[in-house]
């Protein structure tokens, strides 16, 4: 079962170690064939090598990607030696055994991970390699096949051990890892198709619903940590990451201090980026989250009174929560963070001051980002159920002003929209049922994840009473304010408990069977009231 090698196909796209070995070869008086760049390297080491081309009679075309795809080529390493038949066709066609495949793949991966064009990253995606490795791993009854520049030494050793041969269990060993080789290099590049684009190219939202999901998921995902439970204690857990996609996110976040994040604070952390990320820099913002729902939001003329708008909405539930920003954190609003326990901070930077001040707070995590990611990015979600997963494109629907359709008697004034426009870019990130009241760039009130959406807006009245009381204000901030419903009112119930509070603006999706009547209970208690025709469902 030994295989003396007398004739060897090099073809690598990472070239190190190629010319020791070609030379070690070429002194053993194994033929050496190459394709373009292998050969060329070869030469200026001065060895003596055959072109693919000329094996062919072929030229290497197309950019190279038609190079070894030749009979030429794949009836030299899939000949069944001692077959009658398999021998007749070689000598017939004057094919010469392939012994020695020496081949590494084009640097997919690579490519991928440094950022580069759509383009160069498809001109990438090896078919000649991997078909001949494919080829000669098929044959290792036959054919040695190495892809890997580290088993070099070994396939040398191997050689003079047993006088320019190889050992089938050898053989065996490097076919095993070569098929190994090529089902990963596949599963990256059918990842990056179906991830990696969506993952990257920011698609509108019409774009999204129509993305085609492939019949069958590769799925593949790299471990980046254990975590030390789960969502409860008895549960284990670990965090991966997409392989072969330039993902941005809390796990690409630098942790400046503090212990390791948990399953929760991940989950809590990764909601309040995702919504603090709604808006832009130009006017600071803050998030805080609790149970990945947020529990106060606000924009402002600095950081330090954004926090302090934010934190007034709900102190209660701010503690222990996870706070996230979409400006650089200062000393100033870092000191004012530190007043209350909170588990997680996010942020694109800190000025040293607010370092500073957070490494007082040694549990604190302090997460550090380059850059928020763009809530209109494509990507999609996953989530498992029994026996199965569903798979959905993220939510990247906006809505700005131009899409609102006022259906009221009463028409909203300027200040109203722009209230009724950020109530309803957190009540997108608040599970459903969502009702958030807001005011002046702050939410007055936020219901979360009731069956039933009257009382969601209830709850979020009573927060905005309770708000007021803590605060000593003389009403709450729900008098005055704009509502937004994250799905249509079915009844005019829910809407009737928000004039309550005092709101004079709705903004919701509007479809109901029933809108005419929710209408006719605006139009009833004077206030404006504008349809999104978008829905923003999250459970
Ligand atoms: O473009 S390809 O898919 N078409 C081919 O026919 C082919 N044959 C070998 N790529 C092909 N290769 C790859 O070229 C090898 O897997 C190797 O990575 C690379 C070596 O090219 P060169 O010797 O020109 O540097």
């Amino acid at each position: 079962s030994d295989i003396a090698i007398r004739r060897a196909l090099l073809s690598v796209s990472d070239k190190s170690g190629v010319v020791e070995l070609a030379g070690r070869l070429a002194k053993a008086g194994v033929e050496l064939i190459s394709t373009g760049g292998t050969a060329r390297t070869l030469r200026d080491a001065g060895l003596d090598v055959r072109d693919v081309s000329d094996v062919t009679q072929f030229p290497e075309m197309m950019d190279g990607r038609v190079k070894t795809l030749h009979p030429m080529v794949h009836g030299g390493l899939l000949a069944v030696r001692d077959d009658p038949d398999h021998a007749a066709a070689m000598e017939a066609h004057d094919i010469g055994s392939i012994d020695l495949l020496v081949v590494n793949l084009y640097p997919f991966e690579e490519t991928v991970a440094r950022g580069a064009s759509r383009d160069d990253i498809i001109e990438n995606i090896d078919i000649g390699g991997p078909a001949m490795v494919r080829s000669a791993s098929k044959n290792h009854h036959y054919v040695t096949i190495v892809t890997d520049p580290a088993d070099y030494g070994e396939l040398m050793e191997e050689l003079a051990d047993h006088d320019g041969a190889t050992t089938l269990a050898f053989r065996t060993r490097m076919a095993v890892k070569a098929f190994a080789k090529t089902a990963s290099y596949d599963a990256a590049i059918a990842n990056w198709l179906a991830f990696g684009d969506a993952f990257t190219n920011p698609l509108g939202p019409e774009a999204l619903k129509a993305t085609p999901f492939a019949d069958t998921m590769p799925l593949a995902f790299t471990k980046k940590d254990e975590l030390r439970y789960g969502e409860n204690p008895h549960q284990s857990a670990a965090i991966y990451v997409p392989q072969s996609v330039n993902a941005k996110g809390i796990p690409q976040a630098e942790q400046v201090q503090g212990k390791a994040l948990s399953y929760n604070n991940l989950n809590d952390a990764d909601a309040a980026l995702g919504l603090v990320a709604e808006f832009p820099a130009d006017r600071p913002a803050v998030v805080i989250v609790k149970h990945a729902n947020p529990c106060g939001v606000a924009v402002a003329d600095s950081l330090l009174e954004a926090w302090e708008k934010a934190l007034a909405c709900d102190s209660v539930s701010a503690f222990g929560g996870i706070v996230a920003s979409n400006v650089p954190l200062d000393g100033a609003t870092a000191k004012a963070i530190t007043q209350i326990f909170t588990e997680v901070v996010i942020a694109p930077g800190a000025d040293v001051e607010a370092r500073e001040t957070f490494a007082t707070k040694k549990n604190l995590r302090l997460l550090m980002l380059d850059e928020l990611p763009d809530p209109s990015r494509g990507g999609f979600e996953m989530k498992t159920i029994a026996g199965g997963m569903l798979l959905q494109s993220r939510d990247a629907g906006r809505v700005a002003a131009e899409d609102l359709k006022v259906v009221t008697k009463r028409q909203p004034t300027e200040h109203e929209v722009a209230d009724a426009l950020f109530a309803w870019k957190v009540a997108k990130h608040v599970k459903s049922n969502a009702i958030v009241y807001a005011k002046d760039g702050v939410t007055a009130g936020i219901g979360a994840g009731q069956m039933n959406r009257r009382d969601s807006s209830r709850i979020a009245a009573v927060r905005a009473r309770e708000a007021a009381e803590a605060a000593g204000w003389e009403e709450p901030m729900t008098v005055g304010s704009a509502v937004a419903s994250d799905a249509f009112f079915p009844f005019a119930d829910g809407l009737l408990s928000a004039v309550e509070a005092g709101a004079t603006m709705v903004i919701q999706p509007g479809g109901s069977m029933r809108d005419e009547e929710v209408i006719a209970a605006a139009d009833k208690a004077g206030i404006a009231m504008v349809f999104t025709g978008m829905r923003h469902f999250q459970h």
